[in-house]
């Protein structure tokens, strides 16, 4: 094939499609995950094959169980997830590590350096070290397919689940890629072998140890390996990298010798330490930790790294220029910083106005209720995790007494309850307590962008499902006190709220309205008359399409989504609008 051929057939995709191609490439035929940001357009993506079965499953646990399950019934499996997902996950995939596969398995998990959409910033590669599973880590997209293709081999010829990291950069990147067949993977036979998969204390210790032989050969074999290469170039300076920073390091420093890491457990140390004999000096430019420089540094490979370059944040060329040649850092770009907002419309900003009417403690959670945070509606006290505000309502209760719990709410999404807040409901019945619990049930995963979960009654292929009821869970929980209540309509919530908070034992409030950007929900705009006084109670509410003009408060109609919210709080009845 000519050039012209070749470049006929390259296509330009993100480094998240590039990884579905890649697994579908490899003939995976089961893909699970719970959505979350930079990962989530990979499960996305694979559902589109008819090859492949997909689902999303209620968590990262579940979806992890799911693709280990798969591959030791002896499929090629991949499960997608956040880098805090793989905190869920983690249970199983340790584990996962001592059984081995039987078809490959592959996990992507998608770090979030710089904390773009995400409560914090870990570095996955940790999990490979601890958990002793081969991580590989592409650059762009062309190699997030070639190294998903890859990590299945790896996988059946190593027998262990084989990790692939993303960055928010190189999953959301576009670059050139060529895509392939797919490959014909019969499905393994299933077999029955207690001694490999059923981990009790015995069998695990036995595995343990081939644990250890597993990473002795990997580590052995991986100086090798070709995703990882020595450009030699300018020898006075050696740059170690892996991953997106392999752009910055080539744009920041075109000349210098470079060893591009593609396999960031176990570390090429054979080949890096080779290459440093070549360089005079040593640096490793890297994202986030010291990961790579530690390693070098035990292995007694002489180097540079976090001395020179933040731990916090995301990296970009002029900071590695900066950073390597003593240059001032880049001005930041002139664009005015936006903070994120509820949408017009959202359901989820008239629970936070009667909230802060009853002047509530609230634990919060995870999702675009989040953003209730932000000013003007300051509504939160805390978030730490998805599910969490359950627990620490409970943890608060049992610190300040059964009065403060009637003073506080947990505010929950829905996915978000289906995900992780069950357990926390059950812990508050089974305690006696008298927790108070407000979900949010806006019909969707709204945060990353509308996936259904268990309580839409909806697949991954929009196909129709049994639809989790959450006061009928509540119920078989031994909740005895239950409302569902309309989001929209604020003056009935709030009195159910304050009826529920003086009732003693746990209570669970569903607050119901679909998300202003499911389907056709928007209704006629909404305008202030010549009733208005001023008094600056709509613009309270933190709605984008109220303008905040030094006269009088003015909507805009092409931003209003007719939810009336605002009419509902003027207290002069200065909004003027169908509905209300
Ligand atoms: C462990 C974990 N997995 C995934 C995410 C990404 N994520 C953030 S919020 C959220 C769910 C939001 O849905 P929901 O609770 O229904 O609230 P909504 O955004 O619709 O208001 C997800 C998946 C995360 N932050 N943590």
């Amino acid at each position: 094939m000519n050039e012209k051929d070749k470049n006929k057939q390259k296509k330009l995709a993100i480094g998240n499609y590039a990884v579905a191609r890649g697994a579908f490439e490899a003939g995976v035929t089961v893909s699970s995950a719970y959505p979350g940001t930079p990962s989530t357009e990979i499960t996305e993506f694979l559902a589109k094959y008819a090859e492949v079965t997909a689902e999303w499953s209620p968590n990262e646990k579940v979806a992890a169980e799911v693709g280990i399950g798969a591959a030791v019934a002896g499929a090629r499996a991949i499960v997608a997830m956040k880098h805090v997902g793989l905190n869920v996950a983690a249970d199983p995939i340790f584990t996962a590590s001592y059984t081995g596969v039987n078809g490959g398995l592959v996990i992507a998990v998608a770090d979030d350096p710089g904390v773009h959409s995400s409560q914090n910033e870990q570095d996955s590669r940790y999990y490979a070290l601890s958990a002793k599973i081969p991580m590989l880590e592409p650059s762009d997209s062309q190699e997030a397919l070639d190294f998903t293709r890859l990590a299945f081999d790896l996988s059946e010829r190593y027998d262990t689940p084989v990790f692939i990291r993303m960055t928010t950069r190189v999953a959301h990147s576009q670059s050139f890629i060529t895509e392939g067949e797919r490959q014909d993977i019969p499905l393994k036979p299933y077999e029955k072998n207690a001694d490999k998969y059923v981990m009790m204390p015995a069998g695990a210790r036995a595995r343990r140890i081939a644990v250890e032989e597993r990473t002795l050969a990997l580590q052995k074999d991986v100086d090798a390996f070709s995703i990882n290469r020595a450009e030699l170039n300018n020898t006075d300076l050696g740059i170690v990298c892996a991953g997106g920073v392999y752009q910055y390091v080539k744009e920041a420093a075109p000349d210098a010798s470079v060893f591009k890491v593609g396999s960031v457990y176990p570390l090429p140390l054979g080949a890096v330490a080779e290459f440093s004999r070549r360089v005079k000096r040593l640096i490793v430019v890297e994202e986030l930790d010291g990961f790579i420089e530690n390693a070098l540094k035990a292995a007694g490979i002489a180097c540079e790294g976090k001395n020179l370059i933040s731990p916090t944040g995301e990296l970009n060329a002029g900071k590695v220029r900066a950073a390597l040649f003593n240059a001032a850092v880049p001005a930041p770009s002139a664009t005015v910083g936006r903070p994120p907002v509820l949408c017009p419309g959202c359901p989820h900003r008239g629970m936070f106005a009667v909230i802060n009417k009853l002047r509530l403690n609230v634990f919060g959670d995870i999702g675009c209720y989040t953003l209730g945070a932000m000013p003007p509606l300051n509504a939160l006290d805390t978030v730490i995790c998805m599910g969490a505000s359950i627990g620490m309502a409970i943890g608060a209760e049992k610190a300040r007494g059964r009065e403060f719990a009637k003073k506080s709410l947990a505010v929950i999404g829905d996915s978000t309850f289906v995900h992780s807040g069950i357990t926390g409901l059950i812990d508050a019945v089974y305690n006696n307590l008298n927790t108070k619990i407000l979900i949010v049930d806006n019909s969707t995963t709204g945060m990353t962008g509308h996936q259904p979960h268990p309580g839409t009654g909806r697949t991954i292929y929009d196909e129709p499902t049994y639809k989790l009821d959450f006061a009928d869970v509540a119920r078989a929980c031994g909740v005895k006190n239950i409302a569902v209540v309309n989001a929209l309509d604020i003056k009935a919530a709030e009195a159910e709220i304050k009826r529920q908070l003086s009732l003693d034992g746990v209570s669970l409030i569903i607050a119901k309205e679909p998300c202003a950007l499911l389907g056709k929900q928007k209704r006629p705009p909404f305008a202030v008359t010549s009733g208005c006084k001023n008094c600056k109670a709509c613009v309270r509410i933190g709605c984008p399409a109220i303008v905040n003009r030094p006269d009088a408060p003015v909507i805009d109609a092409a931003l209003c989504s007719g939810c009336g919210l605002c009419a509902r709080v003027c207290p002069f009845k200065a909004i003027a609008g169908e509905g209300v």
